[in-house]
């Protein structure tokens, strides 16, 4: 074991998921080494427990594995639960956390960021229940970096992760898994398989694009092998080091293979897409497109058909961007529905205290409280079998929603790598306006409400300021503007639009038409435009 004299980064200070920074930036000497030691020193629980650690096999993803377990061994954890060759997707890393009653886990991954050398790398503590770090850890994290002056790590040399079972590092024991085994368990619990294996053996027709990311693996043996989807339904199910050269961030833009298919004249029954690390998920039938919001409020209202939910939802909670179609499933349900801010960290006190069993968010992550992170393969497979005991069509149950409930018309726009300074001055701009906003009008719209997001947890009371710029018209209307904690370069901006129409002959409207008020007051509140010299807009 060796001490290792360090000096302090600037810039470690988690985001809204983990240290999310360029592969150069983690390939610094000691850079990765420093944040490790910073988890490590401020959880001293995990010491003499098990800790868990995979990710989601991008570059970078080998070299760092064999670093944090060098300096678990160094740190004197006791023992260490990894994926073979490193590997576990995040929902997996969550679910061998509460099944291994381990203290906490160590995951890989910038997520749905691009990978290579080139890309993104990332590194995120959870805790024992399973979830991400919620923010009074991931602080102390951070204000260790900015102390640290050594880091501990063992001598020993890279071990071989690539069999099954127990080695030692030292004094530390080396647990190496199947990542895939508990996680189809664990699925296996939740759904009817053999109602969704009918439906298969049936006709039914799928089309999974895992992207080149971690989910491929567990797509197939969970889609093709257990419950029968004929074999190629599974898409990119290679898991490569850069994605493949692509943006493993299941959208419209990214998922262009799928949205292809999906849109196509032999567009199969059901499609859906994961994310680098497999939290994310999107869902589309033929000619159809679910989106995230929508699909959430579905979930809700339909989950009573599924095993897991025989006993019905008890509340719902949604990221304060993510539309409000899953409140309206709530109220009609009469059960609470949660506004938190961006981060699944803030549903885990909902999720531990039973107040929630289902939630969501606008950025594709839908989950319940049988893990604490998103899971994308298991809100597929609620869907799966949700059209199994329906036996209606994605685009028949995306209707009925609407009818029922009303539609809210929904749509984001991300402006990614602003300069700090410009971004600012948006920010400021808006800032300065919001005291005084209600009561004005902007493209015929009229403001009731203006403010700044704050949540204040209501199981331990914690207060999260700043987090969004809201602005209300009325009933129907809002625009929610956001800086993501999830981008690498400059500032991403995010814009949220939203437009509730409840009248049936409008239920179909181009959803440009429905929120192009929405954001031309967007354009008029923020200034964007001339304060950053960028076009607010989708090019
Ligand atoms: C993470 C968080 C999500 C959040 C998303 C986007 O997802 O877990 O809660 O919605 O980032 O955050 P932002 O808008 O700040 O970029 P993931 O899948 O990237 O870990």
């Amino acid at each position: 074991m060796t001490s290792v004299k360090t000096t302090p980064f600037k810039g470690q200070k988690p985001g809204t998921s983990g240290l999310r920074k360029t592969v150069a930036t983690f390939k610094q000497r000691h850079y990765l080494e420093n944040f490790v030691q910073a988890i490590f020193d401020s959880a001293p629980e995990l010491k003499s427990q098990t800790l868990v650690l995979g990710g989601d096999g991008r570059y970078h993803n080998e070299v760092a594995v064999q670093t944090v377990l060098k300096m678990a061994a160094a740190n004197g954890i006791k023992r260490v639960v990894v994926g073979r060759s490193g590997l576990l997707s995040t929902p997996a890393v969550s679910n061998i956390i509460r099944k291994y009653r381990a203290c906490g886990g160590i995951i890989l991954s910038a997520s749905h960021n691009p990978g290579g050398p080139d890309g993104d790398f990332g590194i995120k503590y959870n805790t024992a229940n399973g979830g991400p770090a919620p923010e009074a850890i991931t602080n102390a994290i951070y204000a260790r970096t900015q102390v640290l002056d050594n880091y501990k790590i063992s001598n020993d040399a890279d071990i071989d992760l690539d069999t099954l079972g127990d080695i030692r590092l030292g004094g530390m024991q080396v647990q190496i898994v199947d990542p895939l085994s508990d996680y189809v368990l664990l699925m296996e619990s939740l759904f009817d398989f053999d109602a969704i294996r009918k439906m298969f053996l049936g006709g039914f027709t799928l089309c999974f694009d895992a992207m080149h990311a971690i989910t491929g693996p567990y797509a197939k043996e969970i889609l093709e092998t257990r419950l029968g989807a004929k074999e190629g339904s599974v898409i990119n199910g290679m898991p490569l080091p850069d994605f493949g050269g692509g943006h493993p961030d299941p959208n419209p833009e990214y998922a262009k293979d799928l949205f292809e298919i999906m849109f196509s004249e032999s567009a199969p029954d059901f499609g859906a897409a994961s994310d680098g690390d497999g939290d994310r998920y999107i869902a589309l039938g033929k000619n159809t497109y679910v989106s995230p919001s929508d699909s959430l409020a579905i979930l809700a209202a339909n989950a009573h058909h599924v095993p897991q939910f025989a006993n019905g939802v008890v509340g719902v909670a949604r990221s304060m961007p993510t539309s409000g179609a899953a409140d309206r499933v709530a109220s009609a349900m009469g059960i609470p529905c949660h506004v938190t801010p961006t981060g699944w960290k803030f549903f885990g006190n909902l999720l531990n205290a039973g107040a929630i069993n289902i939630c969501g968010e606008e950025s594709a992550g839908t989950s319940s409280d049988h893990v604490r992170e998103k899971d994308g393969l298991w809100a597929v497979l609620l869907w799966l079998n949700i059209i199994a005991k329906r036996r209606l069509s994605v685009g028949d149950i995306l209707q009925e929603h609407w009818e029922t409930y009303g539609r809210n018309y929904y749509d984001r726009y991300d402006i990614e790598a602003i300069e700090p300074n410009k971004a600012k001055d948006v920010v400021v701009h808006l800032e300065n306006q919001i005291p005084n906003l209600a009561g004005q009008s902007f493209s015929g719209m009229l403001v009731t409400k203006a403010y700044v997001f704050s949540y204040t947890d209501p199981v331990d009371k914690t207060v999260s300021d700043n987090q969004g710029w809201c602005i209300e018209f009325g009933e129907t209307n809002r625009l929610v503007m956001r800086m993501s904690g999830t981008g690498t370069v400059g500032v991403t901006l995010r814009f949220y639009l939203e437009s509730y129409d409840a009248e049936l002959p409008s239920l179909n409207k181009p959803l440009q038409l429905a929120l192009d008020p929405l954001l031309k007051a967007a354009r008029i509140l923020t200034d964007f435009e001339r304060l950053t010299g960028r076009p607010l807009d989708k090019s």
